[in-house]
């Protein structure tokens, strides 16, 4: 049976998962919500109907509906959706509080309904490349993880502002994300934050956030996420230091160091990602094939962003709850 998807957004991320969906053969991308020129001329380009969200999420005739709009959308048109016995997938963040991701969790569990976050870092090169060779480390006990962007002119887009976007990690999830996939609870956070803004409603035009986190296996880990005008230098770089060895990223390069020496390690490149969860919703909808990265998971490394924010905020560090 084909899966009826509705698209709401006519981004980056939408005009990938239009792509991915036209090569997709159990599915067919029916209708996309837009609200500028973009909109029309992407409907065309992959013979959709325009409608508005509201609309979409309503849509009977719809099995699938895929939200990669902006992050302050991303919960009401869930729960549209959800509402109306859709199915969701979401880019990250699932939402920008909390509270809200469980909500919705709990909404689609009620309904019968596959809620899916996107969480391509997962499925990347430098994913992969960190989860095979982590057992050569021996037990983790130090990371730091930096991705700065240097952007000048900072762009007048709303992942500059707070509250469009959310908080820098809460809107950059993947950076927590990849660290709770890899490493398992947090147990405390500290985070400093800036940003050059008037208020959470005007465009910043530099950000830069530096965390440290305590996970419940003692591990420490350092990150540091920044964009805009005010950085320099380009930099994506993940050191995981373990008992027994080392594991280095820089860019695309890896080096796993051990007593035995120092070896390269391969990292494939950061494309087809969007395609490639694409066609893992639609053959878990359409085959019942699992999954790569499931709603609970990335409500809780939401729930990590957020205390990072809360900290950032207050001063202090913050305690995170056990997983009961
Ligand atoms: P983008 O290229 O800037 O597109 C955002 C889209 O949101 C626009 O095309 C716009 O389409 C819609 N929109 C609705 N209200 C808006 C507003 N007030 N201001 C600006 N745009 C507005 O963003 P993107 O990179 O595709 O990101 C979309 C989602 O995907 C975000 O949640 C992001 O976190 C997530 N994501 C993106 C990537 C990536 O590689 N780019 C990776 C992972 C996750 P209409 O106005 O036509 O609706
Ligand atoms: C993630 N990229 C993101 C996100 C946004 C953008 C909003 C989600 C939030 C975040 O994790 O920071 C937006 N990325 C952009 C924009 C450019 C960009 C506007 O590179 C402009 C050039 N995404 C792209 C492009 C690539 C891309 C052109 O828009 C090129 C390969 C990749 N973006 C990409 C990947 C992620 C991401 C792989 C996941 C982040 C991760 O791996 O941690």
């Amino acid at each position: 049976m084909t899966i009826r998807v509705g698209l709401i957004g006519t981004g980056y991320a939408a005009h990938k998962r239009a792509e991915a969906l036209t090569a997709t053969a159990d599915a067919e991308l029916v209708a996309i919500a837009g609200t500028t020129s973009r909109a029309q001329s992407l409907s065309q380009a992959v013979g959709a109907k325009l409608l508005s969200w509201q609309a979409i999420a309503a849509d009977p005739e719809l099995d699938l509906v895929i939200i990669a709009t902006i992050n302050r959308l991303h919960a009401p048109i869930a729960e549209a959706a959800l509402k109306a016995k859709k199915h969701v997938v979401v880019e990250y963040p699932l939402a920008i509080t909390p509270s809200t991701a469980a909500g919705l969790i709990e909404l689609a569990q009620t309904q019968e309904r596959l809620l899916h976050v996107e969480h391509i870092e997962l499925l990347g090169g430098l994913h992969q490349a960190m989860r095979s060779h982590l057992s050569r480390v021996g037990k983790p006990q130090y990371v730091s993880y930096r991705t700065l962007n240097p952007k000048r002119p900072a762009p007048a887009k709303w992942s500059y502002r707070l509250d469009l976007a959310g908080f820098p990690f809460v809107a950059a999830l993947s950076r927590i994300h990849r660290l709770t996939d890899l490493f398992g609870e947090v147990s405390q956070v500290y985070c400093q934050s800036w940003f050059n803004a008037a208020s959470a409603a005007a465009y910043y035009s530099t950000c830069l956030c530096s965390a440290q986190l305590r996970f419940a296996s003692g591990l420490i880990a350092e990150v540091t996420y920044g964009k805009g005008e005010n950085l320099w230098r380009y930099s994506r770089r993940v050191e995981i230091q373990g008992t027994d060895g080392s594991l280095v990223f820089d860019r695309d390069h890896g080096e796993l160091i051990t007593a035995q020496g120092t070896t390269e390690i391969a990292v494939a490149p950061r494309h087809g990602l969007f395609t490639r969860d694409t066609a893992a919703v639609i053959h878990h909808l359409s085959y019942d094939r699992p999954l790569y990265s499931s709603a609970a998971a990335s409500l809780y490394s939401l729930r990590v962003a957020d205390a990072l924010r809360q900290s950032a905020e207050s001063g202090q560090a913050v305690s995170l709850r056990a997983k009961p």
